[in-house]
């Protein structure tokens, strides 16, 4: 042992440890522990070492997490609009006068135009039960306001997933290493999930083969052992393909099929209509290509087909990950460990809604109308009659993270919206509230949380005190609740006994809680679901959880949604792939329009960690990737501002030239935080708000876009924002 760590053992042993829960939008979700010393202050956040995931590391980002918690920048108390909207300019006012001010106005509009015209809007801030679930629907099912439709990150996936296997079940990142091949596709753990990648590395030295499906050479992508570049959006007619090239060769399993699977004569029909040299000219890749991935997928097992939500996010998302999810259905590869689909393990266990939400009871309005929350731009612009008279955003900042921003924008500015933000931050979102009000980090709170990417569940204690005035969303919902008059106890109760009885009546009916009780959970911290590991293999009794018990290919459920009953390839709305295949010219002019795709960067969270300068300068700048050969016939050089634009709007990138991409696709990482960005805009005054083709989804990266470089006079504004 050094001196270096002994001394710090020692001091150690004067601090607290306090066991908590990472509370971002990731499968991860770490067990925390914060070390605190005698005055209260938090000195160390790292990763429980004995946690089955967590195995005592924690991601770049939240291994800084008190860079987060103690910023500068952190709003301390509730501040009133002073200025213009937009400018930023506020002064400080009590709890008591924000509470008022607030609830007075609601009970205005709520008199004059009904609680409809009062819309929360809110996303992944948090993942915590209290201060996510619960926060999304007591108070606002007991008030009757506008319903959010939830469907930024994965609406269409899960649909898709819910009509072929009827439930998201995967298996737990440890099962990795029973894989013999894992194809990864559309998907970037190495980023998105870095827990998982252990297990993937572990799961190789024992002769596992990683094959990795991405238009981006991701940091995921460089370590596989294979990795193939599809043109964005096409992935569908490439699954398709290699059914053909399964069926062709005889590497499927009929006896399998015949038992397991509703639909298949109907589907066979379709794949009939992709042999590889058709789906290379949809999909850019050579035809021996598509082949020889068949044959990998069809002749090792068990064989895991990881996909997750970044794929999802097209205008054809909904039908792509349908047709993936059904590739292990040909192989019989469901039900097997090791093999199968890793999306999401979400549905081993549900919270009960009756005791989560309280909407059945009587004091509750019938549910009014419900608005997309990739629409805001045009909810707040003129699509939503009545108008929307008051937003009140938490957990979410729009201004960065959603589609189609300019209209977001221009809907803050109007005069007669009334917008409370609830925030840690002052985001670009919060500089056009009327009222600011200062959030409570996870360190600061109480909260249950249930992972998407494993089986554990995780309590979070409040490891320090609120600084300055900060609340909890749900402490505020209870302030709001008290001002509006609402007397239930379920809108009273504090954060313990709200999770207390979501636990106690869920356990009623899922065997997963059994022996899981709210002291358990704040005495341990983590506490594994309790189910036997031979249960733990999803699906491998047989048993599919859609209406026919099978995989439904074919499905009734999509028919009667209006949704084709069968799996296929559809073109996106806006790209440069038709039926007849891909329409690069041999020699791609200038003013020609690509697809950027816009996924997560590594050392963000959507946008949280946005506004930390160690995170931005890992992340170094918002960048544009471009193939050195659509950057040449640009007159583009690495390190140039460029133009990125489209119908929807502009932003500045700086370029990056490199192979990063394959010809004719552009990519930039999100979300940098408007404020830090060029002309104080980004990559989302070009994104669309058009819904993807199932379930209401967002389509981020069905986006067409110009590029050009931009004179040089302009690079100094991102040098003076940087
Ligand atoms: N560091 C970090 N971690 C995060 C997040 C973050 O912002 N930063 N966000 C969290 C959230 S909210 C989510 S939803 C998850 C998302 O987790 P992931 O789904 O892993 O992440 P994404 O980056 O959204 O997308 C994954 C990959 O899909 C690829 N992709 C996009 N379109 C296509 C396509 O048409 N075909 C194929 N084959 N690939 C395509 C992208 O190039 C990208 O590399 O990550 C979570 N974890
Ligand atoms: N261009 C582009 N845009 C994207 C994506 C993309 O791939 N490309 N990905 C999309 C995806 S997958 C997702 S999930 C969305 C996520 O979009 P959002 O849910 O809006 O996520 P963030 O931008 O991280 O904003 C969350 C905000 O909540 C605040 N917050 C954190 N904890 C609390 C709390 O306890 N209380 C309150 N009141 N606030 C809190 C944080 O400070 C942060 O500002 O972004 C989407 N945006
Ligand atoms: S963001 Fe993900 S990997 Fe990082 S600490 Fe949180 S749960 Fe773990
Ligand atoms: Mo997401």
């Amino acid at each position: 042992m050094s001196l270096h760590s002994a001394e710090q053992n020692k001091d150690e042993r004067s601090l607290r440890v306090v066991r908590g829960a990472c509370p971002h939008d990731c499968p991860d979700t770490c067990a925390l522990e914060t070390l605190v010393d005698e005055q209260g202050r938090a000195v160390r956040v790292r990763g429980q070492a004995d946690h089955p995931i967590t195995r005592g590391w924690l991601c770049a980002k939240v291994n800084r997490y008190l860079d987060r918690v103690y910023h500068a920048g952190r709003l301390l108390y509730p501040l009133k609009r002073v200025g213009p909207k937009g400018s930023g300019q506020f002064a400080r006012i009590s709890w008591d006068e924000a509470i008022a001010e607030i609830t007075g106005r609601w009970q205005e509009i709520i008199a004059q135009h009904g609680a409809q015209c009062i819309l929360p809007y809110s996303y992944a801030g948090t993942l915590g039960l209290v201060q996510g679930g619960v926060t999304d629907s007591r108070f606002w099912y007991r008030m009757g306001a506008c319903r959010l439709d939830r469907a930024i990150c994965g609406h269409a996936a899960e649909e898709a997933v819910q009509l072929v296997l009827g439930g998201r079940l995967a298996p737990s990142p440890e099962m990795l290493i029973q894989s013999k091949l894992i194809l990864i596709w559309g998907s970037n753990p190495a980023s998105t999930a870095p827990h998982v990648m252990p297990f993937l590395r572990e799961a190789q030295r024992q002769g596992a083969r990683v094959v990795v499906i991405d238009p981006i050479r991701t940091l995921t992508a460089r370590s596989a052992d294979q990795h193939i570049q599809p043109f964005p959006g096409t992935d569908a007619a490439l699954a398709l393909s290699m059914m053909y090239v399964m069926v062709h060769e005889q590497l499927h399993k009929p006896a399998w099929i015949a038992q397991h699977v509703l639909g298949w004569e109907q589907l066979l029909e379709r794949i009939m209509h992709y042999p590889p040299a058709y789906a290379a000219r949809i999909t850019g890749l050579a035809p021996e290509t598509i082949s020889d991935l068949a044959r990998q997928y069809a002749t090792t097992t068990p064989a895991l087909l990881r996909v997750t939500d970044g794929i999802n996010r097209h205008t054809n998302g909904g039908q792509t990950v349908r047709t993936l999810v059904c590739l292990p259905a040909l192989t019989g590869q469901y039900g097997i460990a090791g093999g199968g689909l890793m999306y999401s393990t979400s549905d081993w266990l549900r919270w009960d809604k009756a005791a989560k939400d309280h909407e059945q009871e009587r004091v509750c309005p019938p549910a009014p109308r419900m608005v997309n929350m990739n629409r805001l731009g045009a909810v707040l612009t003129g699509e939503a009659n009545p108008p929307i008279s008051s937003l009140y955003v938490y957990n979410a900042n729009p201004v960065a993270s959603s589609p189609h921003a300019s209209k977001i924008v221009e809907g803050l500015l109007r005069d007669d919206l009334f917008t409370v933000v609830h925030e840690l931050f002052e985001t670009d979102t919060a500089r056009y509230a009327d009222i600011v009000l200062p959030a409570t980090s996870q360190l600061e709170q109480v909260d249950l949380h249930k992972p998407y990417g494993h089986l554990a569940l995780q309590y979070n204690t409040p490891a320090i005190a609120p600084l300055g005035e900060a609340r909890s969303n749900w402490d505020v919902m209870r302030a709001l609740a008290d001002a509006m008059g609402y007397q239930e106890t379920w809108l009273r109760d504090d954060a313990e006994a709200v999770i207390n009885e979501v636990l106690l009546a869920t356990a009623a009916r899922n065997p997963v809680l059994t022996d899981i009780t709210l002291e358990r959970l704040q005495s341990e911290g983590t506490v594994p679901l309790t189910f036997p590991a031979d249960e733990r293999v999803p699906f491998a009794n047989g048993h599919f959880r859609t209406p026919s018990g099978k995989v439904e290919i074919y499905s009734e459920q999509a028919a009667a949604k209006g949704y084709d009953p069968l799996p296929n390839w559809e073109p996106e709305v806006e790209t440069r792939v038709g039926r007849e295949g891909l329409t690069m010219a041999a020699q791609a002019a200038a003013s020609d329009a690509l697809p950027l795709l816009c996924p997560a960067a590594h050392h963000f969270v959507s946008s949280s960690f946005g506004n930390l300068d160690v995170m931005k300068a890992k992340e170094q700048a918002p960048t544009l990737h471009i193939h050195p050969r659509d950057a040449e016939v640009r007159g583009i050089r690495s390190g140039q501002l460029v133009r990125i634009s489209n119908e929807r709007g502009w932003c500045h990138l700086v370029a990056r030239v490199g192979e990063e991409v394959r010809p004719g696709v552009l990519a930039t990482t999100t979300v940098w935080w408007p404020r830090f960005s060029p002309d104080q805009r980004n990559v989302n005054w070009t994104t669309s708000d058009r819904l993807a083709d199932f379930n209401g989804g967002s389509t981020f990266y069905t986006n067409l876009v110009t590029v050009e470089a931009v004179d040089e006079s302009v690079g100094c504004a991102w040098e003076k924002t940087s």
